[in-house]
């Protein structure tokens, strides 16, 4: 066992943050550290204490919130009775990943790096700010960012001579050892996954519920571009319970086309199956992977062959690619001055880890299955608002989804994995593909009293997560909803046009639309707020109205937060810095809450 540890923690939304946790693990290894990488909450904090040696890798999600896998710890690292010494004996570092299209850019970071420093810490060098937007990615910071970092724990903690560097052409050792065997085993294992009463714990990550989808419908018009689903799933049976806010996960497969291909090129056989060891101590296995597993298991549900490949990807494979050509390509556009290249064939048409592998067949077929779960990031859940209240639905779970497709440069469109694969299900049939799926709440959470008003801003898909919230509310009888919605054309994709119509008429409901191309001059939500602006003011200043907004978060947030403050000068009276903060408390006490997505 080496005598050098470092510990790598990360939080990480959407992977990104991981990988560069995984990067620097294996950077670590080749120079002989032994390191853990770790998820922020399943790390043990107060062990923390004892560590000489972390670094810290945090994503900033949208709104300058942690991501999920480090809630935890970020409510512990910030309480006010931790002694200023705390962590007198820590070296740390804090890799920070952003997108600077964003206001409160690296805020997880820059507050971690200031708080670590607060408790004791000592930094070995300033936060590292990786910015998504730059060109050439978030590597375009890190790799400088972590050559220092090594000069400073180098310095520190000097590797033995006797230990010499695995130099990077070498592949380290694979995580897991995978037994191939070719008969299936007399008892096929479960899914580790529920379709029934008798599980005694709610469905989860680790334990999704296997739903019967049992509507999948197309909900905008035949001549609108885009392709818009209100999916149903039966959850009978499940445990689930949810309220409006809350969001439901959904782990997708790939295609069996693309399972097929896949096969081909690596020559694998789908048929077969086997058993996975960690080759060290303390390594957990995959989480949702049954015990023996076929092949045709890992590839449709497991790796996710669909996604675009990151640098660590060309790395393994060159180190593990047996042809020559092959091999220099793979490490010129692994090596730090191939990253524009990288870009250019990878990042910015979108090609994925199998067209990638299509492209480098001696290499692919070369792949030993040991390092499939290396090499191959594993499909990650995506999440939905609920549509749908249990209220109105009992035992059922709605969604309404956008099919992912665009065209780039390359030749066939790109899919989103998860909403094609969804689109592409038949709930007619006898025997209907089941989604492994479960929920948890959203950032979205409205109030309970009966007296206090609801503002809710959702244009296009971003009203799913209100269609909730107003069937819930009027089924208590709340009526004071209120609803501005937007679309490009009534006759298109004007979702609920009718139960929205049936609500206004009961009295339930005030809905205020904008249809931004029924006329030349585009009309968008925001307009229409600013037009009722002493409604809004009144209902937020004296009824204590929340404030909601949901949707695409290009430029719609901030739009819809600028005429907010112009209302809150036009018709409360404010100065500009007052109106800032008077937005800023309704922030603070959640009378104003965003749930926004890409
Ligand atoms: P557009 O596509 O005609 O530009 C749902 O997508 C609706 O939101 C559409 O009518 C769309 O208009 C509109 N939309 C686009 N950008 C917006 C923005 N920044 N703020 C509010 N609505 C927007």
């Amino acid at each position: 066992m080496p005598s050098l540890q470092m510990l790598v923690l990360f939080g990480s939304q959407t992977g990104t943050a991981q990988d560069a946790a995984e990067r620097l693990g294996r950077e670590a290894r080749r120079r002989r550290f032994g390191c853990r990488v770790q998820e922020l909450d399943s790390y043990a904090v107060a062990n923390l204490i004892r560590e000489p040696l972390v670094i810290f890798v945090c994503a900033t999600t949208g709104q300058g919130d942690p991501p999920d896998n480090m809630k935890n710890f970020w409510r512990f690292i910030f309480r006010k009775n931790l002694p200023a010494t705390s962590l007198c004996q820590l070296d740390f570092a804090v890799l920070g990943l952003g997108d600077s299209s964003y206001a409160k850019f690296n805020f997880v970071a820059k507050k971690l790096h200031r708080r670590l420093l607060q408790l004791g810490g000592s930094a070995l060098l300033p936060a590292c700010l990786a910015d998504d937007q730059h060109e050439l990615g978030p590597d375009a910071a890190i790799d400088p960012w972590l050559g220092t970092l090594w000069e400073k724990v180098l310095g520190l903690h000097p590797v033995p001579l006797d230990l010499p560097e695995i130099p990077s052409g070498v592949p380290l050792p694979s995580t897991f050892i995978l037994q191939l065997f070719q008969d299936a085993p007399s008892t096929v294992p479960q899914e580790s996954a529920t379709s029934s009463l008798d599980s005694s714990q709610l469905p989860s990550e680790s334990q999704p519920f296997l739903a019967p989808m049992v509507m999948n419908q197309r909900v905008t018009g035949p001549s609108h571009f885009q392709d818009v689903r209100l999916i149903e799933f039966d959850i009978t049976g499940s445990g689930i319970s949810f309220v409006a806010g809350d969001v439901v996960l959904i782990q997708p497969s790939n295609s069996a086309a693309n399972v097929q291909q896949f096969c081909q090129v690596l020559g694998l056989d789908p048929d077969q199956w086997f058993t996975l060891q960690p080759r060290e101590p303390g390594v957990s296995s995959p989480p949702g992977l049954p015990q023996p597993c076929s092949v045709w298991h890992l590839v449709t549900r497991y790796l996710d062959i669909a996604s675009v490949p990151r640098r660590s990807f060309f790395e393994l494979l060159a180190c593990l690619s047996p042809h020559e050509l092959e091999r220099e390509k793979l490490l010129e556009l692994s090596s730090a001055t191939g990253q524009e290249l990288l870009c250019e064939y990878c990042s910015r048409p979108r090609r994925t880890i199998l067209e990638v592998l299509c492209d480098f067949p001696h290499s692919a077929g070369a792949i030993p299955p040991d390092y499939l779960l290396d090499l191959i990031p594993r499909i990650r859940p995506r999440a939905f608002s609920i549509t749908s209240s249990l209220l109105v639905h009992p035992n059922r779970l709605q969604i309404l989804m956008a099919v992912v497709q665009y065209q780039t440069r390359l030749r066939e469109p790109r899919r989103g994995l998860c909403s094609s694969w969804l689109a592409s299900l038949d709930p007619g049939q006898a025997d209907p593909i089941r989604v492994p799926l479960w929920v948890r709440p959203g950032s979205l959470a409205f109030p309970e009293s009966p007296d206090i008003p609801v503002i809710m801003v959702g244009p296009g898909t971003g009203v799913a997560p209100f269609r909730a919230a107003i069937q819930e509310r009027v089924a208590q009888g709340q009526t004071r909803n209120f609803l501005f919605f937007g679309c490009r054309w009534r006759d298109q994709d004007f979702y609920w046009k009718a139960e929205w119509q049936d609500l206004e008429k009961r009295g339930c409901l005030t809905l205020v639309t904008a249809f931004s191309r029924e006329q030349e001059q585009k009309v968008y939500v925001q307009h229409r707020l600013q037009e009722l602006g002493p409604l809004v003011w009144e209902l937020l200043d004296c009824h204590g109205a929340y404030f909601y907004l949901a949707g695409n978060a290009k430029s719609m947030p901030a739009d819809i937060t600028e005429v907010l403050m112009s209302i809150f000068q036009e018709h409360g009276g404010l100065s500009g810095p007052d109106a800032a903060t008077y937005l800023a408390r309704l922030q603070r006490t959640l009378h104003f809450q965003a749930e926004t997505w890409a």
